[in-house]
């Protein structure tokens, strides 16, 4: 009979999905057995775990697909356990407001998120050090992990690692931010970079699609093309946004339903004057009501 091996699909491209099987330590196109569509598996994700066969000529014939721990469409990978939400001070330049968004769609989806600023070689003036020590604080305080680190310099390099033991974990954020430098940096598999463009201080979108690399014995780091629009009313109602801005949740107010704009008695507009709650969260909160769910605020 012949032998079956456990893998994960680490890539879908142009030219096929590849799978990886860990006992071999190898790569190979990979095929889905036809009763497999049968079975209504519409899609194979990156991040599948599967059971397979070897053809002779080195090809993996898929004949089971594991249940999925869950699935992410942005980018689109399954059973993700991590998340590393990388961000830099400048080049490109710092948008937290994206950065909200994804810390809410990452705990909407139950991924745990860490942030990552990168770059701080280029964090050399003293108003540039503020920023980062301000960012670092509002984070840290909200209840977010932060670590900051320079793949150029390979710096902190070892917080990073930290992270990545026995799972799947994504390197996500705008495009730039030097994803894939410092998945390359860590693993020393090289991956296309890309230059950030000195008119737009944008990325230009070097990866596409997503990918995962073997790491160790039985990691894999996902490497995703850089974001640029995340639209949070695809995932979830307006009244439940607050309770995915962490440090919101600690809250009570006196409507049991309240969304902290102009009700009465409300805990966290109370914990925002008294600074417990940090007015850049509070007000990132109330701009992704306005803009993804069309909710309108008037402000004094
Ligand atoms: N100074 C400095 N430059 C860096 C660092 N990390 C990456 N870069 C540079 O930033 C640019 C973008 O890096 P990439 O790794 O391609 O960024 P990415 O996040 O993968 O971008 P996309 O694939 O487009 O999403 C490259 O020119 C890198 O050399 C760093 O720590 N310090
Ligand atoms: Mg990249
Ligand atoms: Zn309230």
């Amino acid at each position: 009979m012949e032998k079956r091996y456990k893998g994960i699909i680490t890539s879908k491209e142009g030219l096929g999905t590849f799978g990886y099987i860990p006992e071999l330590k190898e790569r190979y196109l990979a095929f889905a057995r036809g009763n497999l569509i049968k079975k209504k598996i519409k899609k194979i994700f990156v991040g599948d775990y599967f059971e397979g066969i070897l053809t002779e000529d080195k090809k993996i014939i898929i004949e089971d697909l594991l249940p999925r721990k869950n699935q992410l469409f942005r980018p689109k990978i399954a059973n993700v356990d991590k998340v590393l939400l990388i961000n830099t001070i400048k080049n490109p330049p710092l948008n937290t407001g994206m950065l909200d968004k994804l810390l809410v769609a990452y705990d909407y989806y139950q991924v745990e998120p860490v942030i990552v600023f990168n770059k701080i070689d280029l964090v050399e003036n003293e108003e540039d050090k503020k920023e980062l020590q301000k960012w670092e604080k509002i984070y840290t305080d909200a209840g977010y992990t932060v670590i900051k680190v320079s793949a150029k310099d390979k710096e902190n390099l070892g917080s990073l690692v930290h992270f990545l033991h026995d799972n799947i974990c994504v390197f996500a954020g705008a495009s730039g931010v030097g994803k894939s430098s410092l998945i390359t940096a860590i693993t020393g598999v090289e991956i296309k970079t890309g230059e950030v463009s000195r008119k737009t201080k944008r990325g230009r979108h070097t990866t596409v699609g997503a990918s995962l690399i073997p790491f160790g014995e039985n990691s894999f780091i996902g490497d995703t093309a850089g974001f640029s629009k995340v639209d949070l009313s695809y995932i979830m109602d307006e009244r439940e946004l607050s309770g995915f801005f962490r440090e919101f949740a600690e809250y009570t107010c006196k409507f049991n339903d309240c969304m902290h704009i102009t009700e009465p008695h409300c805990g966290v507009k109370e914990a925002l004057e008294n600074g417990e709650i940090s007015k850049e969260r509070y007000n990132s909160y109330l701009k992704i009501l306005e803009e993804d769910f069309a909710v309108n605020i008037k402000r004094d």
